[in-house]
C-alpha cells in the first residue's frame, strides 16, 4: 500500500476561498470565524498543500488603504516563507461588488467595463508580484437573467476585447504569465456566457494571441451542465490548452456544490485521475471546493486532507489498472486492428475514397462481435472498490 502524503511533486494547491470559506449560503451566515490570509496559509502547510492561490480581495480587502495592503502583504509573504507554500495562480475577484451586478466585461455600462479592466490590471500585478505564472478567469455575473438585456453577441465581442487588451498588458509588462478561462453554466447568474470548457475552447481560437490563453475547467460546473467531465478534459488536453484545473465534486443537476473532490462520482473521478497521470499533466491540481457547512476548521483540514488523498488513492488505483493483466488483455483485445482497413485512413487522396466506396463490408459479422465492455466496467469498479 502506498503511502499518500502529498508532495510538492503533485502541486496541489487550494484558493484562499476555500479552506477560508466560512459557510456562509444564501439561507445561513457563517460558521467558521473568518481566518487572515497568512493564517490560512499555516494551515495548508499544516495539511501538507503545495500552493495557495487567491481573488486580488481574497488577499487585500477591496478597501484597504496602502498602509493595510503592505501589512497584510508582509505578514502573508512571511507565512508563505515559513512553511515553504508557493502562490502557482491568481485570480480577479470580478463578482462581489455590487457594481458588477450585471457583469463585469460585458456590462452595459462602458464605466464598469472600464473599471473591471483597471481591477484586473491590479491584480495581475499582485499575482505577478507573488508569483502567480496562471491568472483564471471566471466571469460568475458575466451573463443574464433576461436576453431582454443585455445583446449575446455584443457580449462575446466585449469579452473578447477586454481578453486581447489584457494579453497586450501581460506582454507590455513583459510578466511570464498565461491566461486559464473557467466555464460555467448558470450561478450566480440565471444563464452565463460562454457556458462550457467547449465554449472556452471555440472563443479561445478567437482571440488576438491564443496561444497566452487555455482554460481551467471545474468538475462541479460541467456537471451542472450534464456533461462528461473526463470527455471536456480530453478536448482541452488534446488542443494543449489544460492549463490549470478545479478538482472538486457535484452531484448532476443541484445547485453549486463544491464539495470534497471524489465526494459524489467517484468512477468518473477515476477515469479523470487517470487521464490527467496517463498524460503526465504537470500544472497545478487545484481543489476548489469547500468544506461542508457542519465543520469547524479540523473538519476544514479533514476536508483538505481528504482531496488529496482521495486524489493520490485514485493515482494508486489508476497505476493498478494499467498493471492489471485481465483488464490489458481485454484492453488488447478490444483495440486489436489486423491492419487490413489501413490503406483506406490518412491523408484523403481520390484513389483512396474510390478504392473504399468498393470495399465490401459484412456488417452483421462485424456487429456480432460482443465488446467485453460489461467485464471491463465491472473490473473497473473491483479496482475501485478494492475487491482487486
Ligand atoms: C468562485 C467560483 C469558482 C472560481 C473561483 C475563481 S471563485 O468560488 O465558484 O469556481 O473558480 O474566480
Ligand atoms: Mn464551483
Ligand atoms: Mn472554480
Amino acid at each position: 500500500m502506498t503511502n499518500y502524503t502529498p508532495k510538492p511533486e503533485h502541486k496541489f494547491t487550494f484558493g484562499l476561498w476555500t479552506v477560508g470559506n466560512t459557510g456562509r449560503d444564501p439561507f445561513g451566515g457563517p460558521v467558521r470565524d473568518a481566518k487572515s490570509p497568512a493564517d490560512l496559509v499555516r494551515l495548508l502547510g499544516e495539511v501538507g498543500a503545495y500552493g495557495v492561490n487567491f481573488h486580488d480581495n481574497d488577499l487585500i480587502p477591496i478597501d484597504a488603504t496602502p498602509t493595510e495592503k503592505d501589512a497584510i502583504l508582509k505578514e502573508f509573504k512571511k507565512a508563505l516563507a515559513e512553511t515553504g507554500i508557493v502562490v502557482p495562480m491568481a485570480t480577479t475577484n470580478l463578482f462581489t461588488e455590487p457594481i458588477f451586478k450585471d457583469g463585469a466585461f460585458t456590462s452595459n455600462d462602458s464605466k464598469v467595463r472600464a473599471y473591471a479592466l483597471q481591477k484586473t490590471m491590479n491584480a495581475i500585478d499582485l499575482g505577478v508580484e507573488l508569483g502567480a505564472k496562471i491568472y483564471v478567469f471566471w466571469g460568475g455575473r458575466e451573463g443574464t437573467e433576461t436576453d431582454a438585456t443585455k445583446n449575446p453577441i455584443t457580449a462575446i465581442k466585449r469579452s473578447r476585447e477586454a481578453m486581447n487588451f489584457l494579453c497586450e498588458y501581460v506582454k507590455d509588462k513583459k510578466y511570464d504569465l498565461k491566461f486559464a478561462l473557467e466555464a460555467k453554466p448558470n450561478e450566480p447568474r440565471g444563464d452565463i456566457y460562454n457556458s462550457t470548457t467547449g465554449h472556452m475552447l471555440a472563443f479561445i481560437n478567437t482571440l488576438d494571441h491564443p496561444e497566452m490563453v487555455g482554460v481551467n475547467p471545474e468538475v462541479a460546473h460541467e456537471h451542472m451542465a450534464g456533461l462528461n467531465f473526463v470527455h471536456g478534459v480530453a478536448q482541452a488536453m488534446e488542443s494543449g490548452k489544460l492549463f490549470h484545473i478545479d478538482l472538486n465534486d457535484q452531484a448532476f443537476g443541484r445547485y453549486d456544490q463544491d464539495f470534497r473532490f471524489g465526494a459524489v462520482n467517484l468512477k468518473s473521478a477515476f477515469f479523470l485521475v487517470k487521464m490527467l497521470e496517463d498524460n503526465k499533466y504537470d500544472s497545478s491540481r487545484h481543489f476548489d471546493a469547500h468544506a461542508y457547512r457542519t465543520e469547524d476548521y479540523e473538519g476544514v483540514k479533514d476536508f483538505a486532507r481528504g482531496c488529496m488523498r482521495t486524489y493520490l488513492i485514485l493515482k494508486e488505483k489508476a497505476a493498478h489498472w494499467n498493471a492489471d493483466k485481465e483488464i490489458q488483455s481485454i484492453v488488447a483485445e478490444i483495440n486489436a486492428d489486423d491492419g487490413s482497413m489501413n490503406q483506406y485512413f490518412g491523408k484523403y487522396s481520390a484513389e483512396k475514397a474510390k478504392a473504399l466506396q468498393g470495399q465490401v463490408f459484412d456488417r452483421s459479422a462485424i456487429a456480432g462481435r460482443g465488446l467485453k465492455y460489461e467485464k471491463l466496467d465491472q473490473l473497473t469498479v473491483e479496482i475501485l472498490l478494492g475487491a482487486r
